[in-house]
């Protein structure tokens, strides 16, 4: 493990990015891999994703974030992708009240795609646009409450809570993954998914806590 290259890693972590089309998922992924923010909006075309490797408890935790595309039409290939997820974030607009109607739907496509146990925050993203707001926070703690999920409020554009949400998700999907994998049978960990030092090895590993 010590001869391991700069780009090893301790865990790798998969998050997807869900939610209406415009209500700023490119946007908070460039916000949290690049630092940056563009004010055109550039649909997303089908599926995207975006690495950043960030450190929590001294370990190093490289973040495979998948951006969907929230235009109905991609809708088929983009829930291919809730399987592969251990973490998703599922976005809505808070100055468009049918992108937050719309967050139930989305949370029962999680419930049918995706794995049981899957680590989920609802965001509530444009806090910066308070003029335009329509959603309350409240509704959006209220909501997120009901779901049994976590909730944040974020801007990509003014970078309000973005870096909160995302090393929030991967602290909880990181102690669910050693829970699991300290407690599961051998046949029920999740084999791809924690891999120890894998800048090494593509194999997946399961060993690591043995
Ligand atoms: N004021 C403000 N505008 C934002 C924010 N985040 C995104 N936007 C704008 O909202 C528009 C849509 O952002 P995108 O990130 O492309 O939206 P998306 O959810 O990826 O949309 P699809 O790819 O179609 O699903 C763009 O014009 C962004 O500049 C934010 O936090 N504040
Ligand atoms: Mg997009």
């Amino acid at each position: 493990m010590s001869t391991a290259k700069s780009a090893s890693y301790d865990y790798l972590i998969k998050l997807l990015l869900i939610g209406d089309s415009g209500v700023g998922k490119s946007c908070l992924l460039l916000r949290f891999s690049d630092d940056s923010f563009t004010p055109s909006f550039i649909t997303t075309i089908g599926i995207d994703f975006k690495i950043r490797t960030i450190e929590l408890d001294g370990k190093r935790i490289k973040l495979q974030i998948w951006d969907t595309a929230g235009q109905e039409r991609f809708r088929t290939i983009t829930t291919a992708y809730y399987r592969g997820a251990m973490g998703i974030l599922l976005v809505y607009d808070v100055t468009d009240e049918r992108s937050f109607g719309n967050v139930r739907n989305w949370f029962s496509n999680i419930e049918q795609h995706a794995n049981e146990g899957v680590n989920k925050i609802l965001i509530g993203n444009k806090c910066d646009m308070e003029d335009k707001r329509v959603v309350k926070k409240e509704q959006g703690e209220a909501l997120a409450k009901e779901l049994g999920i976590q909730f944040m409020e974020t801007s990509a554009k003014a970078n309000i809570g973005v870096e909160e949400a995302f090393f929030d998700l991967a602290r909880d999907i990181k102690k669910r993954l050693i829970d699991t994998q300290q407690t599961q049978q051998p046949r029920q960990r999740e084999e791809v998914h924690l891999d120890n030092n894998a800048g090494s090895s593509t194999k997946s590993n399961t060993t690591c806590c043995q």
